[in-house]
């Protein structure tokens, strides 16, 4: 019996740590647009979430200067998408940050975050 749990608990562990590794594979790559750090006009009407395969985005919301924070909606969470295409606010100058949540194909939970600036 304690052999056998010794063995599970190794067993789990392994898996934990691939499967980190494999989130992490999941984000190499993905690029956002605006991009991080980048500077914009107060045109922009559009913001874009771009990986290398597939994912269901299930949640995007963006941080506005005035402290606000807007839910962004795009494409719908059940549908995988390599380009996820957002419609913005109307942008005042300033500092935005964005915050998105989603799932890979083989169901690892993936979020990242970037901030853009707009100005005039
Ligand atoms: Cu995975």
């Amino acid at each position: 019996m304690k052999l056998r749990t010794i063995f599970s608990s190794a067993i789990l562990s392994a898996g934990l740590v691939m499967g980190a590794g494999a989130a992490l594979a999941h984000g190499k790559g993905m690029m956002t647009m605006p991009g991080n750090g980048q500077t914009v006009g107060t045109d922009t009407k559009v913001m874009h979430l771009m990986f290398k395969e597939p994912m269901q985005i299930t949640t995007v919301t963006m941080k506005s200067p005035d402290g606000k924070t807007y839910k962004i909606s795009g494409p719908a969470a059940n549908k995988a998408v390599k380009t996820w295409e957002g419609k913005l606010p109307k942008l005042a100058p300033g500092n935005y940050k964005i915050d998105w949540r989603g799932m890979s194909p083989d169901g690892h939970p993936m979020n990242g975050d970037f901030a853009f600036k707009v100005a005039n």
